[in-house]
């Protein structure tokens, strides 16, 4: 008998004799975070019941995500940290998915290589409800991510509700229309349907308890000071000449920009404490991705900004506005992310910059003894195409095929192992620009989302794409059994002949 887990486990013995599956089986938990391990390892059971001891307590390993599982034809035992314990049951029930009867007697001893093992979802660009954001987040912790970063708002719709300013959600959820077909086309088409949608208080609340429960962090993103022209729809006084607009129906690099002028921060402030109070990891994203500062540079609010802090290019204003953003969190006990733009300026203390434009911000902010996340669009950017543009569904561009995705290594070969710390992990990121509904975000997502994982548990030296690509048929039999959409593997891949690199 063999088990194929994805991401593959620090340590895996098979060892002799099989465990019979029974119906008399039973599941006990003890201890901190057993109760929830028991409780979603129940929820991923489909047979009878499997004799289960799930005991919160030290293993081989302090680190707080490591766990050791045994299956014995007596039984099975889980040890570890409440975190762990929710790891070792994504093994588990991968385990029990393929051997329903009968389990094959083996000992894992597993832990991450990477603390941060991310996934972003955009669901400003197309509303996701919030069933299926569950839905999509256990399927996150079945491979081992730990975080959930939540892309809230943008040009195109804001999916928070904020007590203090209701428009934001009455004006701002909603646009009149979306773009058909790629936004190179000319000329442009649109689908005259409204599209919107949002998540009241209670809502994300439910979101984040229901990814506590499986250790997943939520960080969500306020994006700033570009991005925002669904808060500006909703409030005209946030941009820079007080103008009517409308949330944006196109895609791209926008020019609308939030105002530099004090009220603008009153604002945020007012949001981002709401947002605070909604979200116990106390980490918030704050965007500062492709910032346009056209509006700035003619605005006589922002020149009296620039004036005063002393800046003499209208680019500063990016700084000046991030900076201040940053430390109006990080004064309230907030870690601070944002997108690599912001290494362009002064980087606030303590902010983590995730890199999305290649290594190169990252880079240069590890050697600026900055944290960073790793999220780069040359490969994990799961809106790409992952096969052949003329049979794909419509996509923003790119191309990255499972292949390029496993290949992701977070740690750039030019860092120093000192600087090389500073690279807490990785993400993979899903833009949903031409992405609008729950199967396809499935079908851009998996399987490429396996091989991130991997790239993000798994040691180093333990990465191997021909034994990944013959893991991955077992482990993803399980995703239709939960209803989840995939996409089928390529037939034949002739790169598996030549490529005896333990690495693609
Ligand atoms: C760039 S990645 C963006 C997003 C787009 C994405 C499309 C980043 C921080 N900004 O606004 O949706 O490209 O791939």
């Amino acid at each position: 008998m063999t088990v194929h887990l994805i991401p593959r486990p620090a340590h895996l013995h098979l060892e002799e004799g099989t465990l019979p599956v029974s119906p008399t089986g039973e599941i006990t938990a003890q201890g901190e975070g057993a109760q929830d391990a028991a409780q979603w390892l129940r929820s991923r059971l489909t047979g009878p019941g499997v004799p289960v001891q799930i005991t919160a307590g030290p293993t081989f390993s302090t680190h707080p995500e490591a766990y050791e599982l045994r299956v014995t034809p007596r039984g099975i035992t889980l040890t570890g940290l409440p975190d762990g314990l929710l790891r070792g049951v994504a093994t588990l029930a991968q385990v029990l998915e393929q051997h329903p009867a009968e389990v094959p007697c083996l000992t894992v001893r597993d832990e991450p290589r990477f603390a941060y093992r991310g996934m972003m979802l955009d669901v400003s660009r197309h509303f996701m409800p919030l069933g299926d954001v569950k839905a999509l987040i256990d399927e996150l912790a079945a491979l081992k991510f730990n975080t959930f970063h939540w892309h809230l708002t943008d040009d195109q719709g804001w999916r928070i509700e904020i007590k203090r300013y209701p428009k934001l959600t009455e004006v701002g959820a909603w646009r009149r229309r979306t773009l058909k077909g790629h936004a190179s086309a000319e000329p442009a088409e649109y689908d005259d349907t409204p599209h919107g949608g949002f998540y009241t208080q209670d809502d994300v609340r439910e979101v984040v308890a229901y990814a506590a429960a499986r250790r997943i962090t939520v960080i969500p993103e306020i994006d700033l000071p570009g991005h925002a022209q669904a808060a500006q729809a909703a409030y005209p006084e946030l941009s820079c000449r007080g103008e009517a607009l409308e949330v944006w129906d196109r895609w791209g690099i926008n020019h609308e920009v939030y105002c530099t002028r004090d009220q603008t921060f009153t604002f945020l402030q007012g949001v981002l404490d709401e947002v605070i109070d909604l979200f116990p990891s106390r980490t918030v994203h704050i965007g500062g991705d492709e910032v346009e500062t056209g509006h700035w540079a003619g605005c006589p609010d922002c020149r009296e900004v620039m004036r005063r802090e002393g800046l003499t290019r209208v680019k500063e204003l990016e700084g000046y506005f991030i900076g201040r953003i940053a430390q109006y969190l990080t004064g309230k006990g907030v870690r601070v992310i944002g997108w690599d733009e912001i290494t362009e300026g002064p980087l606030p203390p303590g902010v983590t910059v995730m890199s999305w434009r290649g290594f190169e911000g990252g880079i240069d902010a590890a050697r600026r003894g900055f944290d960073v996340i790793m999220s780069p669009q040359s490969h994990v950017y799961l809106d790409h195409y992952q096969g052949d543009r003329e049979t794909e569904p419509l996509a923003i561009g790119g191309f990255s095929d499972l292949h390029k995705t496993y290949s992701f290594e977070p740690i750039p070969p030019e860092l120093t192992p000192g600087e090389a710390r500073h690279i807490l992990g990785g993400q993979a990121n899903l833009w949903r620009e031409y992405i609008p509904d729950t199967a396809h975000v499935q079908y851009m997502a998996f399987p490429r989302l396996h091989a991130v994982a991997e790239a993000l548990w798994t040691p180093r030296e333990g990465r191997d794409w021909n034994d990944f690509q013959r893991r991955l048929p077992a482990v993803l039999g399980g995703l239709p059994r939960r209803g989840v959409n995939f996409r089928a593997l390529d037939q034949a891949d002739d790169r598996e002949a030549e490529d005896h690199s333990s690495l693609p």
